[in-house]
C-alpha cells in the first residue's frame, strides 16, 4: 500500500516539527545519576542556579572575590546569582533562557520573577516523582550516567549497596585520570587493591586491564569514556597512547563496547572558578583519524569542543564507518552553534549522527536542553524535506519518523550493536 503523501509544505514543516519535538530520546552522554546513587543526582532550584555555565556568567557582572562566593551556602549562591542574571539583567544567554524555559514548563509562573515560590514549589516535590515528570517532560526515555570508580561516594553504590537499579538508566565508565592524570590514576588503584606502578610495566598493564574489565562488567557499562585536552597526539611515544593501545582499546575490544572520546577542553584555565574555569581549545582532528585506521573494528564515538574542528571532524566522519560523532558539546550546547553544526552534519552525513546530547547536570535540565536541540534540529530537517519535495520526492510521514528515531535513539544503539533499552 503506498503510504499517504503529504500535501504541501505547511503541512509537511507540521508534522517534522510534531515528530521533531515528540520522538524519544536516548540521552547517550549526561551527569544524572539515578536515585539509588543518591546526592549525585542533582535537582531544584538551587542547583539549576548553580549550574557552573551560569556561574561563570555570573562573574561576569561581579566584583567580588571568588573565595567570598564559594564561601556562602549554595542558597546564597543561587540567590547572588539570581539577581545578577535574572534580576539586574535579562537572562538572554542558552543557560539562562534555559531556566526559564525550565520554571514555565513545570507549571510554575515566570511573570512572578518570584525565586521564594519557585523555591517552595520544587522544594515541595518528592524526587521520583520529579524524575518521572521530567523525563515525560522532555520525552527522554533513556539516560546514560558518567560512571567514574574514584569517586568515592559512587563506588559505595557500585560494591555495597547494588549499583544502579532503574532500568532507564544506564552506565558509561569514565577513565581521565588513566589518561590525563596517571600519578593520581596510580594512587587510586593502589588503593583499590590493583598492583600498579607510574613505570608502564607487564604488570601494571594487566592490573589497568583488570580494572577496566571488571568495572565495565560491573557497571554493564555502555561504553568507555574520556575527556581529552585539544593537544591529545595520537599516535605518539607517550604514555596516553601506550594506555590506549595496550590497555583501553583491547579492553573495549574484548567487551565489544565503544570508546567515547571527547577532545578539546583545557581543565582550569581559571582555577578560581573551579569547575566553571574550564576553556575550549583547538584539537587535532588526524588523532582520531589514526585511531580509526590503525582499530577499523573499534567503534569510537567522538564529540570535540572547538566549534573550529567541527567540519573537519564530519568529514572524518564519512571516511571511517566505525567513527559515530555526537552531539553538540558545553559551549556548542547554544542555539546558533547547534543550527550551524546540525545542517551541515546532515549535508556532509545524512542522517546517519547522533545530533545531540545533553550533558546536564541538573535533572530539570534535561527540559530545556531537549526542548530548545529538537526545535533546531526540526528546523534544519523540515528544510531539507521541503527541498526534496520541490523536486517532487515526497517523504512520508513514516519516512520522517524513521529519520527522528535514528537521530534521537537508534544510531545510539545501532553502534552500539544493542538492542534499545
Ligand atoms: O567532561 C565532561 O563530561 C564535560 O561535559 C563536563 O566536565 C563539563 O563540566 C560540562 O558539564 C559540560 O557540559
Ligand atoms: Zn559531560
Amino acid at each position: 500500500m503506498k503510504a499517504q503523501t503529504i500535501q504541501n509544505a505547511a503541512e509537511l514543516r507540521k508534522i517534522v516539527e510534531r515528530l521533531a519535538a515528540s520522538t524519544p530520546v536516548t540521552d547517550m552522554h549526561t551527569h544524572l545519576y539515578s536515585v539509588d546513587f543518591e546526592d549525585s543526582l542533582l535537582w531544584g532550584i538551587d542547583e539549576l542556579l548553580t549550574y557552573h555555565y551560569l556561574i561563570s556568567e555570573s562573574f561576569r557582572w561581579s566584583e567580588d572575590s571568588y573565595e567570598a562566593f564559594w564561601a556562602m551556602t549554595k542558597r546564597e549562591q543561587a540567590d547572588a546569582i539570581w539577581k545578577k542574571l535574572f534580576v539586574d539583567h535579562s537572562p538572554v544567554s542558552e543557560a539562562a533562557s534555559g531556566l526559564i524555559t525550565i520554571l514555565d514548563r513545570l507549571g510554575l509562573d515566570v511573570s512572578s520573577r518570584n525565586l521564594e515560590e519557585y523555591r517552595r514549589n520544587l522544594a515541595g516535590r518528592d524526587l521520583r516523582g520529579q524524575l518521572d515528570t521530567v523525563m515525560k517532560l522532555a520525552k527522554v526515555e533513556h539516560i546514560v550516567m558518567t560512571n567514574d570508580p574514584f569517586d568515592a561516594a559512587e563506588r559505595a553504590v557500585w560494591l555495597d549497596r547494588g549499583g544502579n537499579t532503574d532500568p532507564r538508566f544506564s552506565a558509561a565508565l569514565r577513565v581521565d585520570a588513566l589518561l590525563n592524570n596517571w600519578p593520581q590514576a596510580v594512587r587510586e588503584l593502589k588503593q583499590l587493591g590493583y598492583r600498579v606502578e607510574e613505570a608502564w610495566t607487564e604488570e601494571t598493564r594487566g592490573e589497568v586491564r583488570r580494572f577496566l574489565s571488571e568495572w565495565i562488567r560491573r557497571m554493564d557499562a555502555l561504553y568507555l569514556a574520556v575527556s581529552m585536552p585539544g593537544d591529545f597526539v595520537y599516535p605518539s611515544d607517550d604514555h596516553r597512547s601506550r594506555m590506549i593501545d595496550e590497555a583501553m582499546v583491547p579492553v573495549c575490544r574484548e567487551h565489544g563496547i565503544p570508546f567515547a572520546l571527547m577532545i578539546g577542553v583545557r581543565r582550569s584555565v581559571n582555577p578560581g572558578l573551579r569547575l566553571a574555569g574550564d576553556m575550549s581549545m583547538h584539537s587535532d582532528v588526524t588523532a582520531v583519524e589514526a585511531l580509526c585506521r590503525r582499530y577499523p573494528d573499534q567503534k569510537f564515538l567522538v564529540t570535540m569542543l572547538a566549534r573550529e574542528n567541527q567540519h573537519e571532524l564530519a568529514v572524518l566522519a564519512r571516511k571511517f564507518r566505525n567513527l559515530m560523532i555526537f552531539g553538540c558539546w558545553w559551549f556548542l550546547h547554544v542555539e546558533s552553534m547547534v543550527e550551524e553544526m546540525t545542517r551541515f552534519r546532515v549535508e556532509l552525513l545524512g542522517t546517519s549522527v547522533i545530533p545531540q546530547h545533553s550533558d546536564c547536570r541538573v535533572l530539570e535540565q534535561l527540559i530545556y536542553k531537549w526542548e530548545h536541540s529538537r526545535s533546531i534540529i526540526g528546523r534544519v530537517l523540515a528544510d531539507k524535506y521541503e527541498k526534496l519535495h520541490g523536486s517532487g520526492w515526497y517523504v512520508t510521514e513514516e519516512e520522517i519518523q524513521r529519520d527522528f528515531d535514528d537521530l534521537y535513539h537508534r544510531n545510539f544503539w545501532r553502534f552500539l550493536g544493542r538492542e534499545a533499552r
